[in-house]
């Protein structure tokens, strides 16, 4: 196959020219291409069938050992104007760059195959979707490519009606941390990854496109690219509201998305539309829109259990590749706190020893499509998005934070965005408890300057006054004793309701200096196990600890320097002020 597409046929012939394969396939995303090259990689190792009865059509990939996770030293995003990149990104001149990538490709895919992969991020007859292709030479990106996005002829056609596209180039070179960069150029909407075959460097679709330079290029046209989930909430009347909530790592994301609701609320359901990203764009009527750019899940396995996510838990029993999980005596997949099974591989293919390391590594990752999830909700095909009624901040706060606030306007809500921070845990870092500021869960994700990114933010009021309703929500209460106060998973659904309660302006709110919080009996916490210390704790909002709070959000805010918006600064001020009232 080959392309109508002049330039990005001209720009595939480059590629090969560059890199020199030994030959280049075109992708067509079918399923016989996606088993055809799962029979490959069996064959020469890459990817190894799991125990079939038990778990059929998955498979394990065990990655090099120093290529488990992102690389944020050295991902860049190369702008004209350092200062367009912002102090919240690595920057690198767009020539340097591109001398040191051109030397990184040189001949990098001789005795190998090079992959070129349509994909449409979002529903293929949407107008909200943007297109890509990415080159590879990983039949693991291809695989997984196809679980995670609409790939192959649908794409491709679009790209040929004229749309345009996100060139994506990634090589897994061979693997040498010396030899791996993630470079971004956003204004000429390109990506070049080398050096790494794991998911968030090499699933250009992903973090690359979907955040990074979609949104440098939302900016430019007047949306937002963000690092939500998105999930429907249906009453028992049939009435469904739908959220965007925006979590750093180790918040339980993919478990809010697929929440299951507990048995007082039975008659409710949770419908999940995606679990990492989300395209917010304004319809004709100022209605905030979402789609989910994504058609699948890549998500962290250890901890996944019947537990603390049911639906996931089952979603992962067929038609799943497994990056770096242990294994059982019989080829199932296993991991850290899966509560069933025992391991007796680990993710290096060793026999497994509690005394070595863990059987998972703590970032192994399960891939599968969207349609898996029990929860699946149809309207993640729908090319019109869904009307987002409340957007949710969140963030991992043994302190301080309330279980829930709302915020008094857009403005407000930016700013409690912008100072959105959490604890760091065992499993995503070294160290254990200290509090990183991550606006809007973005740092590792927004393509350009935080300053202009926040001033992008708040330009949304003054197109619409039908905005959602901002809101922060913190699962991670605990006493001094580190016992936490909120039981969290499906009881979080008492929380969404008196979200969309407040929404619909029927649930009564107390004003605070920070926002609204839900009035002593404004949460159902019928047949809930809370005794009232720890309610009153839930929303008790301590004004030394939160003057002191927002001292550290305001030098944060002015570190951005001029760019920083005023009105964002005046917004602090207010709330200072009304702290110290
Ligand atoms: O995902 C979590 N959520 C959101 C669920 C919809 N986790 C796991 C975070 C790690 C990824 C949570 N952990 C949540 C939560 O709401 N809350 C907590 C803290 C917690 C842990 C255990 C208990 C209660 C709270 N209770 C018992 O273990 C009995
Ligand atoms: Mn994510």
């Amino acid at each position: 196959m080959t392309t109508t597409n002049q330039s990005l046929q001209t720009w595939v012939d480059q590629v090969a020219q560059l890199t020199s394969p030994d030959k280049v396939v075109w992708c067509d995303g079918s399923d016989q291409e996606y088993d055809a090259l799962v029979e490959q990689m069996n064959e020469t190792g890459t990817l190894s069938a799991l125990n079939q009865e038990t778990h059929p059509n998955c498979f394990l990939h065990l990655s090099d050992p120093q290529d488990v996770a992102r690389v944020e030293h050295l991902t860049f995003i190369c702008t004209t104007e350092k200062e367009d990149a912002g102090k919240n990104n690595n920057w690198m001149d767009i020539s340097d760059a591109k001398e040191k990538m051109q030397g990184l490709f040189k001949n990098c895919m001789n005795g190998r195959t090079m992959y070129v992969i349509p994909y449409c991020m979002g529903p293929v007859d949407s107008p909200y979707s943007r297109c890509g292709v990415e080159i590879t030479d990983s039949p693991y990106v291809v695989i997984n490519m196809k679980i995670m996005t609409r790939m192959g002829a649908s794409a491709l056609a679009r790209i040929e009606r004229g749309d345009p596209f996100v060139k994506g180039l990634h090589s897994t070179g061979d693997l040498d941390p010396e030899r791996r960069f993630i470079m971004h150029f956003p204004e000429e909407y390109s990506i070049m990854s080398f050096g790494s075959g794991y998911g968030g460097n090499a699933l250009l679709g992903k973090k690359c496109h979907a955040l990074r330079i979609a949104s440098w290029q939302a900016r430019e046209e007047g949306w937002l690219a963000e690092h939500m989930l998105i999930l429907g909430l249906e009453s028992p009347e049939g009435e469904t509201h739908y959220i965007a909530a925006a979590f750093p790592s180790a918040c339980g994301k993919t478990n809010l998305a697929m929440l299951i609701p507990p048995e007082s609320y039975k008659d409710w359901k949770i419908w999940t539309l995606g679990d990492d990203i989300a395209w917010l764009h304004m319809d004709n009527e100022g209605q905030l829109r979402a789609v989910n750019p994504e058609a699948g899940y890549f998500g962290v396995v250890p901890g996944t259990n019947a537990k603390t996510n049911l639906n996931a838990f089952d979603m992962i029993q067929r038609n799943t590749i497994f990056t770096n999980v242990g294994q059982t005596a019989d080829g199932q997949p296993w991991w850290e706190d899966k509560k069933e099974g025992e391991p007796a591989i680990d993710w290096k293919g060793r026999n497994y020893d509690k005394n070595v390391g863990p059987a998972a590594h703590p970032n192994s990752r399960f891939t599968v499509s969207a349609t898996e999830n029990k929860a699946y909700s149809e309207l993640a095909e729908a090319p019109e998005g869904v009307p987002i009624s409340a957007i949710v901040f969140g963030g991992r706060r043994r302190e301080l934070a309330p279980l829930v606030y709302q915020s008094k306007s857009w403005q407000h809500g930016v700013l409690i965005g912008a100072g959105v921070a959490s604890e760091t845990t065992a499993a995503a870092t070294g160290k254990v408890g200290l509090v990183r500021r991550d606006p809007m869960a973005m740092k590792p994700f927004c393509g350009y300057n935080f300053a202009d990114y926040w001033a992008h933010w708040l330009s949304f009021s003054e197109r619409s006054s039908k905005l959602p309703q901002i809101f922060h929500v913190n699962w991670f209460r605990q006493d001094a004793d580190g016992r936490f106060l909120w039981p969290g998973f499906g009881e979080n659904m008492r929380v969404l309701e008196w979200i969309i309660r407040r929404c619909k302006g029927s649930a009564d709110a107390v004003e605070t200096a920070i926002g609204y919080l839900p009035t002593d009996d404004g949460l159902n916490l019928d047949s809930v196990n809370l005794n009232e210390g720890d309610w009153a704790a839930l929303r008790h909002v301590d004004k030394e600890q939160w003057l002191s709070e927002m001292q550290d959000v305001g030098e944060y805010l002015r570190s951005y320097g001029d760019r920083t918006p005023s009105k964002l600064l005046d917004e602090h001020q207010r709330v200072v002020n009304n702290l110290s009232a």
